[in-house]
């Protein structure tokens, strides 16, 4: 018989960091890329870490397995519980409101319980391979009840959570009808990060309005069989692997990917580039309207300008993202249908996913990045495109609704509701003259620079260790 191992670092996240694939030897599990996994890599290179998640299929979990250094713990959800924890409660209920409502949030019983039930089944999971003392690192709004559960279980254990989303003001939050058990929830943990300063005000003026709690400053006090405890929620924002990503985009192969583009484009004067999960948060339809004006005033025209809008298949099953599929796509052919000339289309539209070297050879290849979100936790695209611009080429449009907006002040700054104002920033970018573009560029990639995703999880491990357990012990940057 086999000892059960427990490990000193747990991370739990809706997801596992591996994707099932097809081989011709069967199915093997791939690295999912990303920032998360690769700053989990680095926080765990010195470490024994487990990682607790759902492993991308409907029914019984797969047996946990080692990965690369890591032990995978998969849970197992049910194709109903998918439909309603998963696109339900998170993606139809908790999302809208998280992100000012921008498409109605629906509230169904149902899926809270789901919900519930799910949370229990992630806290139990992560106690099985937490070892005594270890630090367990939640992550995002699809498990925001699991804090609690987990303390009550193992009080022994650090609990943190990162929300990777932003927290809503108290008068949208307030209309959950589970606002206090997901306020109780969070306050299970030692310490909460946000992406923004403002994120993590919003979180403990909601424990004070909503649930009475004493606050003071970044804490909140709440109390427990053990007497007072006090829970800290700070802004540590998330950022990405620049170096490695740097290095990728260096490389020639990528370099001379990028050129092939735009000579595939074309070789215009001007490629604009928009790259996001199709998400009526991303502000798509907002930078298509703008672009459409631009062409119907003739400020610009293909083929000297032309934009490539990437837009990754996203949460397909859910009504809303359905209905804005359809709204986008038909915007892209009325404006190629209107403006476009044999040969050479004024919007290319790609619904598809690609692998690293050619989003880093896409960002090369663009003259002006798009990034207009309505509302964004951080947007990790504005930080890949400024890394992979080496050359100090290229300009950045930055909505002022993004996380990224709040580090990143040389970019091109923009309300993408003010569509006239939208337009006036792009041509901006795409004018302004090109020894300011390169200075704006530079100080956006030192930004970066020192400011990368291992940073980002050193910091959030720094504040979980030194939270505050009981009142009165000291607090971390
Ligand atoms: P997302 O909403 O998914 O993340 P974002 O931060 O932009 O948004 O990250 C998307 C990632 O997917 C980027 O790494 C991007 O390069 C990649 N990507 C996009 N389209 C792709 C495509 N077609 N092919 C391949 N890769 C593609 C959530 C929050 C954000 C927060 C992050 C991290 O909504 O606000 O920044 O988590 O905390």
């Amino acid at each position: 018989m086999t000892t059960r191992r427990t490990y000193d670092l747990v991370i739990a996240a809706n997801r596992l960091p591996v994707d099932r694939v097809s081989t011709p030897e069967g199915s093997v599990w791939r690295r999912s890329p990303g920032g998360l996994v690769t700053a989990m890599d680095s926080v765990m290179s010195d470490r024994e870490g487990a990682w607790v998640g759902w492993a991308g299929e409907p029914g019984e979990a797969p047996a946990p397995f080692a990965d690369k250094g890591m032990w995978l713990h998969p849970v197992a959800l049910s194709a109903e519980e998918i439909q309603l924890y998963y696109e339900g409660f998170s993606n139809d209920t908790l999302w809208p409101i998280y992100h000012d409502v921008i498409v109605p949030a629906r509230f169904h019983r149902a899926w809270w319980q789901a919900y519930e039930r799910v949370n229990q089944r992630f806290a139990e999971q992560i106690c099985e391979v937490a070892a005594p003392g270890a630090k367990v690192w939640v992550h995002d709004y699809q498990l925001q009840l699991v804090p609690a559960l987990v303390r009550r279980l193992r009080p022994d254990v650090r609990i943190g959570w990162f929300d990777h989303i932003p927290f809503p003001p108290v008068e949208l939050f307030a209309q959950l009808p589970w606002r206090a058990q997901i306020l109780e929830g969070l306050l299970g943990a030692d310490y909460l990060g946000f992406q923004r300063v403002a994120d993590a005000q919003n979180f403990v003026r909601a424990c004070r309005r909503l649930i009475g709690a004493t606050t003071k400053g970044e804490t909140v006090t709440v109390a427990d069989e053990a007497g007072q405890r006090v829970v800290r929620a700070s802004a540590v924002p998330i950022s990405i692997d620049y170096r490695g990503l740097e290095r990728l985009a260096k490389e020639p192969a990528v370099q001379e990917r990028a050129e092939e583009i735009r000579h595939s484009l074309g070789d215009p004067g001007v490629v604009l580039l928009g790259v996001d999960r199709l998400d009526y948060t991303k502000g798509i339809r907002h930078r298509l309207k703008a672009y459409e004006e631009l062409l119907e005033d003739g400020v610009i025209s293909p083929p000297d300008v032309t934009f490539v809008q990437v837009a990754t298949p996203s949460r397909e099953r859910v009504e809303a993202y359905k209905e804005l599929r359809t709204e986008v796509e038909r915007t892209v052919g009325r404006i190629n249908g209107t403006h476009s000339a044999i040969g050479s289309p004024a919007v290319h539209y790609l619904h598809q996913s690609y692998p690293r070297e050619e989003m880093a050879a896409l960002f090369q290849a663009a003259d002006v990045m798009l990034v207009t979100p309505l509302r964004d936790g951080m947007n990790l695209v504005a930080k890949e495109y400024v890394t992979c611009r080496h050359d100090d080429g290229g300009a950045l449009v930055l909505s002022e609704f993004t996380g990224a907006y709040h580090e990143l002040h040389q970019a091109f700054v923009c309300n993408p509701h003010d569509i006239e104002g939208l337009k006036q920033t792009i041509v901006r970018a795409v004018r302004t003259d090109e020894s300011s573009r390169r200075r704006y560029m530079r100080a956006l990639r030192r930004r970066v620079a020192d400011h990368d995703v291992q940073r980002w999880a050193d910091r959030f491990l720094t504040n979980l260790e030194q939270a505050p357990q009981r009142p009165g012990t000291a607090t971390a940057s």
